[in-house]
């Protein structure tokens, strides 16, 4: 059996096989998440715009996932090239085209300390120096690796979009949104970026970074589907794969890339264009990340195209009132990521990400899972609070508490790795 829905505090990967035999019967009792009516009456009074209502969700069809230029695909021989054909819908209507490697890349280490964290970890800073048409780009990456292992350690890579000192090197600060030691005990390496080093998140600005590099001070006006913030963090996080595999310490053919929020749409998009990345996890990334746009529940694509016009192609706009016409959906995005994993976490509170919304995409997936022998998600499936469902390579989780990234959703987001790599030391 291989879809199992864990316990409230699940802990190490000894005491799931013996879940999993329990799973069925505890998936089958239906006694799946729903909002909490008074957070949904909060949530509605403060946002009036918006909807709430679970009733009030429209009747909508989705695109086939399966389905890319025309043609549905059945076998897994036949998925890459609807998988190119369905990339190139996203590329030219959501997130815009991203260049790729630059002419020279080189790595400089900016710091190393073997016996960083109490000897526990070595920490290595590294500078990403990308050169394009006689113009330069530099961000750093700070990476923990545990000293307990001796092979190559699997990481999880941080798109942040939070303050730097969440990531903070020397350790005088530390954040639940980036528990480096905590990671490091469990016996994997942690490592982050800032997204504003790639692209600055202001409409005004965001060109100042890793899209000069490659487009210098072009005038406007830009391609529409030119690339923008969130292509621009993804494209961050290729290039840290690229150190990566450079790093023997580093297992890269296990690397998970991280996001929260607008970071996990980021997240999302960097595992969908690069193939090398053996876990996406997508937390609380609702509109434009996991969440199926079509619910129109919480943020709406015309919201988040006005407020945020600089994180996607400018085409995205287009369907600002229109949701119905964009060939795709946001369960599209999940299948580029397949067969690698993909987990998906909501929060109870954040009823603005659309938790069932970002559940159904995980759903809505499934069939190209499927054409892997990977079990389905079903719409009847989503787990109660705090109840991780894991189904093969994919997981999800709503826990209880507001939009953030914790301890709590790090723990699990391990688990899963520990389910998938046996990584259980
Ligand atoms: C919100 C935005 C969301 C989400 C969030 C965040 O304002 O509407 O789509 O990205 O910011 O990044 O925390």
């Amino acid at each position: 059996m291989r879809i199992a829905l864990l316990p409230a505090t699940p802990r190490r990967a000894a005491c799931t096989a013996a879940l999993l035999a329990l799973s069925g019967a505890i998936a089958a009792q239906g006694d799946g998440w729903r909002a909490n009516p008074q957070v949904v009456e909060r949530t509605a009074k403060q946002q009036t715009a918006f909807n709430y209502d679970e009733a009030r969700v429209p009747p909508y069809t989705l695109p086939n996932p399966l389905t890319g230029n025309g043609r549905t695909v059945r076998t897994r021989d036949a998925w890459p090239e609807a998988r190119r054909a369905i990339l190139e819908l996203f590329r030219e209507h959501v997130y815009g085209r991203s260049p790729g490697k630059p002419q020279h890349l080189r790595f400089e280490v900016v710091e190393e300390n073997p016996a960083a964290m109490d000897g526990a970890a070595t920490l290595k800073r590294m500078a990403v120096i990308s050169e394009q048409a006689g113009r330069s780009h530099r961000f750093e990456i700070t990476l923990f690796l545990p000293n307990a292992r001796r092979e190559p350690a699997p990481v999880f890579l941080l798109l942040n979009n939070r303050p730097a000192t969440n990531a903070d090197p020397s350790r005088r600060e530390r954040s639940g949104f980036w528990p480096a030691e905590q990671l490091i005990a469990r016996g994997y390496g942690i490592a982050a970026l800032q997204v504003s080093d790639l692209a600055p998140d202001d409409k005004d600005r965001f060109r100042d970074g890793a899209i000069r590099l490659f487009e210098g001070s072009t005038p406007e006006p830009r391609a529409r589907n030119a690339w923008a913030a969130l292509a621009a963090w993804a494209w961050g996080a290729s290039r840290a794969m690229d150190y990566f595999e450079t790093d023997r310490r580093v297992d890269a053919t296990k690397v998970a890339v991280v996001g929260h929020s607008r970071g996990g749409k980021a997240a999302l998009w960097a595992g969908a264009e690069d193939e090398r990345f053996a876990i996406t996890i997508a937390n609380e990334s609702g509109e434009g990340g996991a969440a199926l746009s079509r619910r129109v529940f919480g943020e709406t694509l015309a919201r988040i195209t006005s407020s945020f016009p600089h994180w996607f192609a400018d085409r995205y706009k287009d369907f600002a009132t229109r949701v119905d016409a964009l060939p795709i959906d946001q369960h599209m995005l999940l299948g580029l990521i397949a067969p690698r994993a993909v987990y998906v976490a909501s929060a109870d509170e954040d009823l603005w990400a659309d938790p069932r919304g970002e559940f159904l995409a995980q759903v809505h997936a499934s069939p190209v899972y499927a054409l892997w022998g990977e079990p389905p998600m079903r719409a009847d499936d989503m787990p109660p609070l705090n109840r991780p469902l894991i189904a093969g390579k994919r997981g999800y989780h709503v826990r209880d508490g507001i939009h953030n990234l914790t301890p709590y959703d790090w723990d699990r987001f391990a688990d899963f790795a520990d389910t998938l790599w046996k990584n259980n030391r």
